[in-house]
């Protein structure tokens, strides 16, 4: 049962690096913490994330909302990376035909693949989008693609059987060295030990949003959820201390996985 193994553990069952690296780094760093960094402008980003840096496992971006895009950020962004030993994860939700996620991917204005060790792919389009996106990547070893099993807001299409054909998706022999895990809400999605559940959805004080997103607490999330990572956006990004909202819930979430591994 992975989800009473330990992160050390259940590195030995990652099929992909990059995920085999990630647990290794929760576990040496004590957290299981993402912070997702919706803001607009560069340098407020730049700013939260020397505050926040220490604490989490993963930074999620969306880097298309960022008005003032240059080079320079993604290359500042990946030195806060290496300092504060922490993974950059664009949530792109690639959903296309192979050959336009490729483009997407290592092209365009962003170049994501040359930044991001991890991405998040819609399943819907089937084994093309992950062939597309380890053909957009100049070396697939050391990337990875969180795939969306389930989403976290009210009214959302996805069914059973859609969770239950991309896990089949993910478990492919031809995918399973680039899949690093699994985006989705509840403990039975994922019962390979080697996959990482990633949960978005997290807030401590809101239950949910103005449009349909749905929050649980830290404790939920990890404990009947079976998140291994928490993302958390607007519950430390709207604090007035985010160092301290993002070291509140690192804790949260690295006792809540602490006491579901030993119980
Ligand atoms: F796949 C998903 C999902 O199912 N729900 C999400 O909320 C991704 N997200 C992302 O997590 C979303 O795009 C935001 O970047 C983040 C949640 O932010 P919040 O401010 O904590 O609501």
């Amino acid at each position: 049962n992975r989800l009473k193994m330990s992160f050390e553990a259940r590195s030995n069952h990652a099929r992909c690096p990059v995920a085999k690296r990630l647990f290794q780094l929760m576990a040496v760093k004590k957290s299981n913490l993402c912070i997702a960094v919706d803001l607009p402008k560069v340098g407020a980003i730049l700013d939260l994330v020397m505050k926040i840096g220490p604490h989490i496992c993963v930074l999620k971006t969306h880097i298309d909302v960022v008005e003032d895009f240059n080079e320079n950020f993604v290359h500042s962004l990946v030195a806060l990376a290496e300092k504060y030993n922490f993974l950059i994860m664009e949530d792109r939700k690639f959903a296309d035909i192979g050959n336009t996620v490729s483009m997407q991917y290592g092209h365009g204005l962003y170049k994501i693949s040359q930044w991001a060790d991890l991405v998040t792919c819609h399943s819907l389009p089937g084994k093309g989008v992950l062939d597309g996106l380890k053909n957009g990547a100049v070396d697939y070893s050391n990337k990875g693609v969180f795939l969306l099993a389930e989403m976290s807001c009210r009214g959302n299409l996805i069914n059973e059987k859609y969770t239950k054909d991309t896990m089949e998706l993910a478990m492919d022999g031809s995918n399973n060295d680039f899949i690093a895990g699994i985006v989705c809400q509840n403990p039975h999605v994922v019962t390979n030990p080697g996959l990482i559940q990633l949960t978005p959805g997290v807030q401590i004080s809101n239950t949910s949003d103005e449009l349909s997103q749905q929050y649980s607490s830290p404790q939920s999330a990890i404990k009947e959820k079976g998140a291994d990572i928490a993302v958390v956006g607007r519950g430390v990004t709207n604090s007035p201390n985010v160092a301290a909202a993002a070291e509140e819930y690192r804790d949260q979430l690295w006792s809540a996985y602490c006491s579901r591994i030993e119980s």
